[in-house]
C-alpha cells in the first residue's frame, strides 16, 4: 500500500533454482500468452526508434493489450493473431504522459494518446526523481532536524522516505503535474522499512515541476523509540521450532503446465501475468464426460484498495489503490517451493520488463506458483461396517505481492467437484503511528458493564487503542475486487439473486417451511447488491437458454464469505473506489473494461467517470455477454497481537456449480471401504 524505496526484492532472489518453467522456453503461440522477453525488448526498440520522445522520458506499465474477445474465441491453433502492447510513456521534461499502443506485428507505434491530467501509476523512476526533490528542499531537512533527526548530508542518505501516490485526494483537484506524497520514517537506525512515520510532516512533490508543492509541517505526537525492527532478533523474541510438514506426491502430480495452459483432473485453464494485475486466468473449462465446458473467459483481481481512516487530515488521504498505482505484477515476489509455498509446488518464471536491466528484462523470477494441497475429505458416507469416501485435493494457482508494509497472497483455488474460489491471504505489518499516551486510559472503563450507559472514552483513544507505549495501530480496510467474466456454456449469461425466508406453515408442521425468492436482474444498474446474512443471500450466474433434461439452467452460485461494508462517504461512490460500495456488480462485457477503478485512477478528479459505477449503467445484463465483479473487504482494527507482524488472515469467496452438472461430478473419486471405521471398532 505504500512503497519504501526501489522494490529491492526484485533483485534479491534471482539465483534461486527450483522446479521452474523457464521463461526462455515460453514461446508465444496463443493470443493471450503473456509478453515474451523478445517481445519486451522489441517494444522498447520500437519506442526508442520512433524518435517521438525526449531523453527525459520513461516507459512503464508495459503490458499485452489483449485482443478483443471475439478474436480470441474465434482463434484456431496455428492461425495469425494480433500482438499489441500498451505502454505508459511519461516525459518528465515536457510534463506529459501518453498511452501508447505498440504494434509488434507492424513493428511500429499504432496509436499515441495524450492522457492530459490523468496520470499512470508509479514507476521506478519516480522514486529517484522524488528523492532529488526532497534533497533539494531545505525546509524539509530543517523540519526533520527540529524533530531530533541527525542529518549530516543529503536527507535521503540517512532518512527513510515512504512514497505514496496521490490516488484520490480532492484537495488536489486543481493541481496538475505528476504528484507523489512523501512521509518520513522516524527511526534512522532501523533495518526494517516499516517504522512509524514522523507525525505531522508530509510533503507532496510534483515530479514534472521538480519541486515540493505542498509541505505540511504541523505539530504531531512526538516520535518515541519503540521496538518495531523485525530484523532485530530481540524484537522477534526467543526462537521457537516446529518440525517441517512436507507435501509429498509419490505418484507424481495430477497437473501439467504446457504453453501457459494448466490441466488438472477435469479442469483446464490458461494463464498469463501482467504488470498491473499479476496473475490472470483465462478460458477456464471443466471436462464433463466428453465435453470441455466453458465456465469463465477471464478471471483476475481487478483492484485492491487499502483504506485508512485516521481522525485527522494526516491519514484520511490514504485511500490507496494498490493495483492501479503500484502494479501487483510489478511488485510480485519470487517464491521458492518448500519455503513460501509447499514443497510440491511448481513455480513459473515470468519475463518482466525491467527498465534498469541492460537487456530490459528480468526473466528469472519465479513469480507464479501452482500446487495441489490436501484438503481433508471431499465426500464421505458412512454405514457402520462400510463407507464411501473421497479425499479432497485442491489446485492452487497464485502469487504473492509485497505492497510496502503488507504482503498479500492472491490465490485461485480449484476443487474436484467443479467449484472454485478465490482466497486473499493478508500478511505483513500494520501501519502504526505515534501517540503521546503510554497506556490505554479508557480500557478499564470500557471493560466494565456499560450496556445502559456508554463508557467514557478519551477522545484520542476513540479511533485506535494503544498497542505499545507511544504507539497506536491505525484502523483500516482492505478491499479486493475480483473481475470474473463468466461464460457458462457460451457467452450469453444472466444473474439471479436468491433470498431465503420462511413461509407457509401447515397445521401439521412444527416450524415454517424454508422458502426462497428469486429475482433476475434485467439491468446492470439493478445488480449492485450487498450481502445479506439475514436472508442467506446468494447470487447465481447462469445460462438462461441452456436448460438440461430437468429443465434446469446451468449456473454457478457466488457464496460470499467474510466481508464488510465500506467506510467511505457517499461522495466517493462514483469514483475509483466505487467498487467498495457493493459486494456484487454485474456489467455487460465491453472490450477494455478490465478494472473496477478504471484505467487511470491516479490523481483522479471529482469528475472521474471511468469506474465500475459507470460501467454498471442501464444496459441489459439478461442473456448477454456479462461480467461479474465481486468485492470482498476486511475491516482491520489492529490488536496487540498484530505487532510487530500480523499473522495470516484469509478472505475468500467460493463459486460453486448450481445446476451446471446433473450430479456431483466428483463421484468418480470415491472408493468404497469395507473396513469398519476406527471409531466403530
Ligand atoms: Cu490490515
Amino acid at each position: 500500500m505504500d512503497l519504501d524505496r526501489i522494490p529491492r526484492h526484485f533483485f534479491k532472489f534471482i539465483f534461486w533454482i527450483a522446479l521452474v518453467v523457464p521463461a526462455a522456453a515460453q514461446t508465444v503461440n496463443h493470443p493471450l500468452d503473456p509478453l515474451s522477453a523478445e517481445e519486451l525488448v522489441a517494444t522498447r526498440d520500437i519506442l526508442k526508434a520512433s524518435g517521438q520522445f525526449s531523453n527525459g522520458t520513461e516507459f512503464g506499465w508495459i503490458e499485452l493489450s489483449e485482443p478483443p474477445k471475439k478474436i480470441v474465441l474465434d482463434y484456431a491453433p496455428g492461425a495469425e493473431f494480433p500482438r499489441q502492447v500498451h505502454v505508459a510513456v511519461i516525459d518528465y521534461d515536457k510534463g506529459k504522459a501518453w498511452r501508447v499502443i505498440v504494434d509488434l506485428r507492424a513493428k511500429k507505434i499504432a496509436s499515441q494518446t495524450d492522457l492530459g491530467v490523468r496520470q499512470p501509476g508509479i514507476i521506478v523512476a519516480d522514486y529517484r526523481r522524488a528523492d532529488s526533490i526532497i534533497d533539494a528542499d531545505a525546509r524539509i531537512k530543517e523540519a526533520l532536524i527540529k524533530r531530533g533527526l541527525n542529518i549530516p548530508g543529503k536527507t535521503t542518505d540517512t532518512v527513510r522516505l515512504r512514497y505514496y501516490p496521490v490516488a484520490i485526494d480532492n484537495t488536489l483537484d486543481r493541481q496538475t503535474g505528476r504528484l507523489m506524497r512523501i512521509l518520513f520514517s522516524a527511526d534512522q537506525k532501523a533495518q526494517s522499512d516499516t517504522s512509524a512515520n514522523i507525525e505531522g510532516l508530509m510533503a507532496i512533490v510534483d515530479l514534472y515541476a521538480k519541486k515540493v508543492i505542498r509541505l505540511e509541517d504541523v505539530p504531531g505526537a512526538k516520535s518515541a523509540p519503540v521496538p518495531h525492527d523485525v530484523f532485530d532478533a530481540k524484537v522477534r523474541g526467543a526462537p521457537l521450532t516446529a518440525k517441517a510438514i512436507a507435501a509429498a506426491q509419490p505418484d507424481g502430480r495430477n497437473f501439467t503446465i504446457n504453453n501457459h495452459s494448466i490441466d488438472w483432473l477435469n479442469w483446464q485453464l490458461r494463464f498469463s501475468f501482467n504488470h498491473r494485475e499479476g496473475l490472470v486466468l483465462h478460458q477456464i473449462q471443466f471436462r464433463d464426460g466428453d465435453h470441455a465446458r466453458s465456465i469463465a473467459y477471464r478471471a483476475s483481481v481487478s483492484e485492491i484498495l487499502t483504506s485508512y481512516a485516521g481522525p485527522n487530515g494526516y491519514w484520511s488521504w490514504a485511500q490507496i489503490l494498490d493495483e492501479a498505482l503500484f502494479g501487483l505484477g510489478h511488485l510480485a515476489i519470487p517464491v521458492r517451493a518448500g519455503y513460501q509455498v509447499p514443497s510440491n509446488a511448481v513455480t513459473v518464471a515470468v519475463p518482466v520488463p525491467d527498465l534498469a536491466a541492460t537487456n530490459f528484462v528480468t526473466d528469472n523470477s519465479d513469480l507464479i506458483y501452482v500446487y495441489e494441497r490436501n484438503a481433508g475429505s471431499l465426500i464421505y458416507y458412512d454405514e457402520l461396517d462400510r463407507a464411501v469416501h473421497a479425499p479432497a485435493s485442491e489446485l492452487v494457482a497464485g502469487f504473492f505481492v509485497a505492497l510496502g508494509n503488507y504482503v498479500y497472497g492472491l490465490n485461485w483455488i480449484f476443487k474436484q467437484d467443479g467449484s472454485f474460489g478465490f482466497e486473499a491471504q493478508l500478511l505483513g505489518a500494520i501501519v502504526t503511528t505515534f501517540t503521546d499516551a503510554t497506556t490505554c486510559k479508557s480500557c478499564p472503563a470500557i471493560a466494565e458493564p456499560n450496556d445502559r450507559k456508554p463508557a467514557h472514552r478519551e477522545q484520542s483513544e476513540q479511533f485506535a487503542d494503544v498497542l505499545l507505549p507511544n504507539l497506536v495501530g491505525l484502523g483500516h480496510q482492505h478491499w479486493f475486487n475480483l473481475r470474473i467474466d463468466f461464460d457458462l456454456d457460451g457467452v450469453r449469461n444472466a444473474v439471479m439473486e436468491t433470498n431465503v425466508g420462511t413461509g407457509h406453515q401447515s397445521p401439521a408442521a412444527k416450524t415454517p417451511a424454508i422458502i426462497t425468492s428469486r429475482k433476475v436482474f434485467e439491468l446492470a444498474a439493478s445488480a449492485k447488491r450487498h450481502m445479506n446474512h439475514e436472508t442467506s443471500r446468494t447470487w447465481t450466474i447462469y445460462n438462461p437458454t441452456a436448460t438440461n433434461r430437468m429443465m434446469r439452467v446451468p449456473g454457478y452460485t457466488v457464496m460470499p464469505g467474510d466481508n464488510t461494508m465500506t467506510i467511505l462517504p457517499a461522495a466517493w461512490q462514483k469514483g475509483p473506489a466505487a467498487f467498495t460500495f457493493n459486494h456484487l456488480w454485474v456489467t455487460p462485457y465491453r472490450d477494455g473494461q478490465l478494472y473496477a477503478s478504471g484505467a487511470y485512477p491516479n490523481q483522479s478528479k471529482q469528475d472521474y467517470n471511468d469506474s465500475l459505477f459507470y460501467y454498471a449503467d442501464k444496459s441489459s445484463i439478461y442473456n448477454q455477454d456479462i461480467v461479474l465483479w465481486y468485492s470482498l473487504g476486511h475491516t482491520h482494527l489492529p490488536r496487540p497481537e498484530d505487532f510487530p507482524l500480523i499473522s495470516s488472515k484469509k478472505l475468500s469467496v467460493v463459486f460453486y456449480p448450481n445446476g451446471f452438472f446433473e450430479r456431483n461430478p466428483a463421484m468418480g473419486f470415491t472408493r468404497v471401504t469395507r473396513d469398519p471405521p476406527p471409531s466403530k471398532q
